[in-house]
């Protein structure tokens, strides 16, 4: 029988290896993808979020588990794919411009992966104009912004007007993050929402889309 805890503690333990033998196991007994995903490597990925947030783990041990988590995406995104599963909204996520941190991007990124939604991932420094062509080229649900600089942090709300200019803003929701971030400068710049941490912008997500 499938042990999806375990598979949880090899991502929390970064074990790569593990993390594809046990999926991998998974799969050949029958398991459904999502339930891989969502019993597994989330509930993983959700535990070393919190280790993260208690201070428990540093950023080394965050990255070992996101890459281990993405081994046991790599067997798994195939199958979701063919299974059907409908992703639950597709995201188009970017460093704003001038701004070259990438790495809670990434995590972002990876637990959106993880969570079931579709991410085109639009790197660094992008323009406002990069995420305007984005959602008309993806029809995206969300524009996932992210900022570590306070220099930066204005292309946020250039990035936001700039999807109004273009008349795209109401058929998107705008999520933003980063370390120097607040709730209250997301609204000051007219954000829906904002999350400070990669767990959290999973259920973000979800909130913005209306889901559970
Ligand atoms: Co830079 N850097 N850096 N840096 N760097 C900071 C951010 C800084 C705070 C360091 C310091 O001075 N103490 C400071 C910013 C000061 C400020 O603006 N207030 C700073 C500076 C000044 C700079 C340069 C200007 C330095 C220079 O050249 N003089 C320069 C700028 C380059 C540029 O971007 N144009 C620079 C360069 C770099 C490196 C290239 C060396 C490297 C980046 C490597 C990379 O990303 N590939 C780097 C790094 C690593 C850092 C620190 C040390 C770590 C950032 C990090 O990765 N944290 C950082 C100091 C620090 O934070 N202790 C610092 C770990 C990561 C997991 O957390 O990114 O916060 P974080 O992501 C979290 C949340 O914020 C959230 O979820 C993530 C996971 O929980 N989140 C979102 C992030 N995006 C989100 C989006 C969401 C939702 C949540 O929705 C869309």
């Amino acid at each position: 029988m499938a042990d999806l805890q375990a598979l949880a503690e090899a991502v929390i333990n970064g074990d790569r290896d593990e993390v594809a033998r046990l999926a991998q196991g998974a799969v050949d007994e029958g398991v459904g993808p999502e339930s891989i995903v969502n019993e597994g490597l989330i509930i993983g990925m959700n535990e070393v979020g919190r280790r993260f947030k208690a201070n428990e783990f540093y950023v080394p041990e965050v990255l070992i588990a996101a890459r281990a988590m993405h081994a046991g995406m790599d067997i798994v995104k195939p199958l979701l794919t063919e299974s059907g599963v409908e992703p639950r909204g597709t995201v188009g996520i970017g460093t704003v411009q001038g701004d070259l941190h990438d790495i809670g991007k990434n995590l972002v990124a990876m637990m959106l992966e993880g969570g079931g939604y579709e991410v085109i991932d639009l790197e660094v420094d992008v323009p406002p104009d990069a995420f305007v062509s984005a959602v008309n080229e993806h029809s995206l649900d969300i524009v996932a912004l992210s900022a570590l600089l306070t220099t930066t942090m204005p292309s946020m709300k250039d990035t936001i007007d700039a999807l109004a200019a273009a008349g795209v803003r109401d058929g998107v929701k705008v999520m933003v993050g980063g370390a120097p971030l607040t709730e209250a400068y997301a609204e000051e710049i007219g954000a829906d929402g904002y999350a400070p941490d990669a767990a959290s912008a999973v259920d973000l997500a979800g909130e913005l889309l209306g889901a559970s």
